[in-house]
């Protein structure tokens, strides 16, 4: 199976440039000007439109078991869901519960991802600690491609990291290279703020985040990072949704620690008055955590995303769908927290980034694809457009529009976060690893088809100079 991809403008995280890409047996071969190429590959009209690496999604939780329930969308149908929107890899999270062996969850983790359509790497959750904790994460990373610890600060009496599993987690990373993550809300606090709310009557989805403020955020987010900053180790913030958390990781990357930051196409652009809706299953469909903000925090992402403080897009895509939010019908505290985005992250950050001058082109690559390739070391493997990497692209249509939502969405959810929004850029088709999965409208994803990637660790030392010195290329064409 060869294509060749002709008449397009190739957008990298570095530059834009006219070129065919040509590519055979899942891997990019060749770019440059009227390619010559066998009369037998299959040709993409791309005039007009620009050929960008796929997405890379660092944050999904496919069918995850989670608050009594398990995710709506599987690994079949969240990474088909992803190719239709121009994502073409996603790092999902193998989460044990406490107690359970770590390599017993990520056997079962593995043997769930079988069946994706998409290629598909993991972040393994730290969620308790013992030796055997420690040398399972040993043995992950030097036999099984993993390179990221996450510890949920969140959570209290289900998966909640306290500090001593930080700093013995955190110290394991550093020896193995691995980068810890962490999802960033106080748990004692949050705890402490349900009952409150509870106790005085307020038990509607209005309570989620009031429970979660941002103070709970930013104050987990920088203990996250001093501890980081005393462990030596680097730090990644999943989901960082306001400007107490941003400031921290700006803070601490100012004094040249390695801190990296995620955020996520939901929280750039809806804001808290979702959860003021009369409509119990509107608001508890925006249930999750951390909660969605208040404008003011919207500009303040968008922000770190321009100036570098933020360095990834994610969406957290983990579905819950109406009769499974019902469980927190009259206790907020029970509404499972997730909800979707796989399948709208690009185009949701290509309209509201790109379209309003807020990223380039080159920024949009960077944050929604080779970025996190970078700081997880699978580049230029994948999230870039060079001879030898993964012929993972999509070609994208600027000027196309799409009105998304849940009535025709390929996500396994029944309600759609950016419901209504017409939004202007779109994947026209999407490669994964050289397979045409998309063709205008036409997803042809095939159970199965997707890879694990093994991902290598950085070496202690190294490792941290290297992510910085990866992330330390040219990003951006400069705005001028
Ligand atoms: O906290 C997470 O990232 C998982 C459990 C998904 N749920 C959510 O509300 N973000
Ligand atoms: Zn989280
Ligand atoms: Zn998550």
């Amino acid at each position: 199976m060869s294509i060749v991809i002709r008449g397009g403008t190739v957008v990298t995280a570095e530059h834009s440039f006219s070129a065919d890409v040509y590519c055979e047996a899942g891997k990019i071969v060749a770019i440059g000007e009227n390619l010559e190429v066998p009369s037998s590959a299959e040709v993409i009209d791309a005039i007009g439109q620009y050929i960008m690496p796929g997405g890379i999604d660092p944050h999904t939780h496919m069918q995850l078991p989670f608050m009594g329930t398990v995710a709506s969308e599987d690994f079949y149908t969240g990474t088909a869901a992803g190719l239709a929107g121009g994502n073409t890899s996603i790092i999902d999270f193998v989460i044990p519960a406490p107690q359970q062996p770590l390599m017993d969850a990520y056997r079962q983790w593995r043997e769930w991802s079988e069946k994706s359509a998409a290629d598909y790497g993991f972040h393994v959750a730290v969620t308790w600690w013992s030796e055997g904790v420690k040398e399972d994460m040993a043995t992950l990373v030097k036999d099984h491609g993993i390179n990221s610890f996450k510890h949920f600060m969140a959570y209290k009496n289900a998966i909640m990291a306290d500090d001593e599993i930080l700093v013995n987690s955190f110290e394991q990373c550093l020896k193995l290279g691995a980068m810890p993550t962490v999802h960033a809300e106080n748990g004692e606090l949050v705890f402490q703020l349900q009952k409150q709310l509870l106790a005085q009557g307020i038990t509607g989805p209005e309570g989620h985040p009031l429970s979660r403020p941002p103070v709970v955020e930013g104050e987990a987010a920088n203990r996250a990072i001093q501890i980081a900053q005393v462990m030596n180790v680097p730090i990644y913030i999943v989901h960082v949704s306001c400007k107490d958390s941003l400031d921290a990781i700006s803070r601490a990357r100012s004094q040249g620690q390695r801190v990296f930051g995620e955020c996520l196409a939901g929280h750039l652009v809806i804001d808290e008055s979702v959860y003021r809706s009369d409509d119990f299953e509107f608001a508890a469909a925006h249930v999750m955590s951390p909660p969605f903000r208040s404008k003011e925090h919207q500009d303040a992402l968008w922000k770190g995303l321009q100036g570098g403080d933020l360095q990834t897009t994610a969406t957290d895509h983990c579905c819950f769908c109406a009769p499974q939010k019902a469980a927190g019908k009259d206790d907020f505290t029970l509404i499972p927290n997730g909800t979707a985005g796989i399948e709208d992250r690009m185009a949701i950050i290509w309209d509201a980034g790109v379209n309003t001058g807020k990223l380039t082109m080159n920024e949009f690559v960077a944050v929604t694809s080779s970025n996190a390739a970078k700081i997880f070391n699978i580049y230029p493997q994948k999230g870039a457009i060079t001879v030898g990497s993964d012929a993972d692209i999509v070609v994208w249509d600027p000027k196309g529009t799409r009105t998304i939502s849940a009535a025709t969405h390929h996500q396994n959810i029944d309600f759609n976060i950016f419901e209504g929004r017409e939004v202007t850029g779109i994947p026209t088709h999407t490669l994964s690893r050289g397979n045409l999965v998309y063709k205008e409208g036409d997803l042809r994803a095939v159970k199965g088809a997707g890879q694990y990637v093994k991902r290598k660790p950085f070496s202690p030392v190294i490792g941290a100079l290297a992510t910085q010195t990866a992330l330390n290329q040219p990003t951006a064409v400069p705005r001028g």
